[in-house]
């Protein structure tokens, strides 16, 4: 028998306040939390969702120094828009904090300080990479290097981004300062560390044997971290960017920022109960849901549970982790640094309106069991397809019937046909995988079926065709048209979690007051004799130049970052004089190009090369349309054999320059000259 709860505390992973949040975030965390949380709401139960910004930790401060002010600058600016746009988009937090904040200072302080005096840290003095130059301990994203587990020359003095493993800025392979590029030095420093250790079996029975039914990622990755066994954590840094550890002797030393955020959700329920936050956090009738992506696992299953226990005082543990995998843009991996990513606060700019389609295209596509895939193309057509062709026509004709026959109306129904009964039915038996779907935090399945409602309801319009039996049989429309309305109030509630705009929009054209779970698939949501407000298309179709201008930015992006990151080719091995003069280049006009039949990648060249003419094969067509080179001048190596490509003899080879993106770039004079000039 499932447990029964009075309320459930749902958080989402504090996003760091180093840039703004983009649909990675949101796909994997944030409107999951929010569809759950929304949908207890509907329930009737007692729920909380708590959000906040992770204002600390070393992205931020490297931030602040390359662009030369502070870190508080920096969490200010991006704090303002991650909480301005979570708002736009519907995210339905009780409260968005930030680990800035007065009371969250206290809150992580006080922690630090009880877990002290019950002797529940270990001491340790050790040496740690010290940059000379910059003149400080290098923790974190301080320092770069090979990771040792994977080889990934970019990882991080905490974790390696490639293959997710934790580390210790020691750990790393021939590791840099990401301040100044040097190569560290080791010096002593004193930290106080968590002893993961000492709660290694009390963890492993709470998730190993209490908890079988999180989701396989996250249960798999506690286990494997369990059975390698858990390690001492440093819970402080010699940083000057953090919450102080509340100690005389750590003078100059903060809270490891993964030790003082998850504190966060406790701080910022304090924020908003400050009378009342024991029962979310210390009450055995609260259930905590945790909604992060997988590369908070660890964090949020070991470490921060470790650090409950040991705070006691009852603390509660989360029921659940219902941790999501990646998602991917346009099949490269969402990066921040590389500007890879599809920005909420831009897209709220560039779709207006729109908060509902990227809310259902993001649950569509979630990466609940594995990494997946954004597109503007899918985005382009699920809108179109999905939400404008199956859902808001539906709404739109049974609306637009229901004023042409009943000028507005709710119409009385009268008995009953087979075919209205086993649509209530069906939309039943929806509503009951629906709700099973959402309660196990499968939410592309459930998504799947509340869209199954309108697609019952497109079919039953189809077969019962109103607009064909008016001509007979009003009575019959009545029922018809009161039925096809009570799906369309199923549509406003079954999709309030998922897309609460179009929702709100659609209920108060019905006017129906407040939604509530329990009367989806009811027969009469809405009362004959209740108005109904003139329609409104609930979705317009999203044309390709909107989706053109969002791949061009990506293509632009794309190039700036391979140029940025472009290394030339080693120097090939020395040459002398006499071998080079052997090549002979000339200068030659393009007198015709085509495309060679069959061939992806040449072009047929026809060269005056000032003696005559000759044919010349290049593989650029991916390059240049053969218009844009007639006429042009090239350089061609002249003295090549002959080479036949395609049944063509192709006499030499035209000079072009690689770019950073692989382009080709043909080689011409900066100045026009005779045709058959060497190239010295
Ligand atoms: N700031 C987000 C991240 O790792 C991290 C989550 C904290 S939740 C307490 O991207
Ligand atoms: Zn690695």
């Amino acid at each position: 028998m499932e447990r029964q709860y009075k309320r459930t505390l749902v958080t989402t992973a504090l996003p760091y306040a180093n840039g703004p949040v983009h649909i990675g975030h949101l796909a994997g965390v944030y409107v999951p939390a929010d569809i759950y949380a929304r949908y207890l709401r509907l329930q009737g139960r007692d729920v909380t969702l708590v959000g906040g910004s992770d204002e600390h930790g070393v992205p931020i401060t490297i931030k602040a120094r390359n662009e030369g002010v502070t870190p508080q600058d920096i969490v200010d600016r991006y704090h303002k828009i991650i909480k301005d746009s979570f708002e736009e988009l519907g995210i339905s937090f009780d409260v968005y904090s930030r680990t800035t904040s007065d009371i969250h200072r206290a809150t992580a302080s006080e922690f630090f300080t009880r877990l002290h005096d019950k002797d529940q840290f270990v001491e340790k003095t050790s040496m740690q990479l010290y940059d000379e130059k910059a003149g400080q301990f290098l923790a974190d994203r301080y320092v770069t290097g090979e990771c040792p587990h994977c080889h990934n020359p970019r990882a991080y003095g905490d974790q390696c981004e490639a293959c997710g493993t934790s580390l210790n800025a020691t750990d790393l392979v021939n590791p840099r300062s990401a301040i100044t590029g040097e190569i560290p030095v080791m010096r002593e420093t004193h930290h106080w560390f968590l002893p993961l250790d000492r709660w290694e079996s009390k963890l492993r029975e709470w998730i190993l044997e209490g908890h079988k039914e999180w989701k396989t990622n996250v249960y798999g990755q506690c286990k494997s971290w369990l059975d390698l066994g858990l390690q001492p954590r440093a819970v402080t840094r010699d940083l000057d960017w953090g919450v102080p550890v509340p100690l005389k002797e750590a003078e100059g030393k903060v809270l490891y920022v993964w030790f003082d955020a998850p504190i966060g959700y406790i701080s910022n329920t304090k924020e908003i109960y400050p009378d009342s936050w024991e029962k979310w956090w210390k009450d055995p009738d609260t259930r905590i849901i945790n909604f992060i992506g997988k590369d908070n696992i660890v964090f949020h299953c070991i470490v921060f549970p470790a650090m409950l226990m040991a705070y006691g005082d009852n603390y509660q543990l989360p029921d659940n982790v219902p941790a999501n995998e990646f998602l991917n843009l346009e099949g490269d991996k969402i990066s921040t640094s590389r500007n890879w990513a599809v920005w909420l606060h831009e897209y709220l700019r560039d779709f207006p309106g729109k908060q509902d389609v990227l809310r259902y295209v993001l649950t569509a596509n979630a990466p609940e069991t594995k990494d997946n895939d954004f597109t503007w193309r899918d985005f382009q057509t699920r809108n179109n397809s999905e939400l404008v062709a199956i859902l808001g026509n539906f709404v739109n004709r049974v609306i637009v019937l229901t004023h042409k026959y009943f000028d507005g109306v709710v119409p009385v129904a009268g008995e009953l046909a087979d075919i209205d009964r086993s649509l209530f039915d069906e939309v039943d038996s929806i509503k009951e995988s629906l709700t099973q779907n959402i309660e196990t935090f499968h939410f592309r399945e459930a998504l799947k079926d509340a869209m199954n409602i309108a697609r019952a309801g497109n079919k039953y319009l189809q077969e019962t065709e109103p607009w064909k039996v008016a001509k007979t049989d009003m009575s019959r429309v009545a029922t018809i048209l009161n039925t096809a309305l009570q799906i369309c109030a199923d549509i406003a509630v079954a999709f309030e979690p998922f897309m609460p705009f179009m929702s709100r929009r659609l209920a108060d054209t019905l006017h129906m007051g407040k939604l509530t779970w329990a009367e989806l698939a009811s027969r009469d949501i809405v009362k004959a004799g209740d108005s109904v407000d003139t329609p409104e298309l609930l979705f317009d179709k999203i044309d390709d130049e909107a989706i053109d201008a969002q791949i061009d930015r990506l293509a632009r992006i794309k190039r700036e970052n391979e140029l940025k990151n472009f290394k030339p080719a080693e120097v090939q091995p020395a040459t002398d004089f006499e071998t080079f003069s052997r090549i002979d280049v000339r200068v030659g006009t393009v007198i015709s190009c085509e495309k060679v039949k069959k061939s992806k990648k040449l072009l047929r060249f026809l060269i005056d090369d000032g003696i005559g003419q000759r044919t010349i094969l290049s593989g650029i067509a991916e390059h240049y349309q053969p218009e844009e080179l007639i006429g042009r001048q090239v350089c061609f190596i002249a003295n090549f054999p002959p080479r036949q490509m395609m049944g063509i003899d192709s006499e030499g080879m035209i000079l072009s320059a690689m770019n950073a993106d692989g382009s080709l770039s043909v080689i011409t004079p900066s100045t026009k000259v005779v045709n058959g000039a060497q190239v010295k």
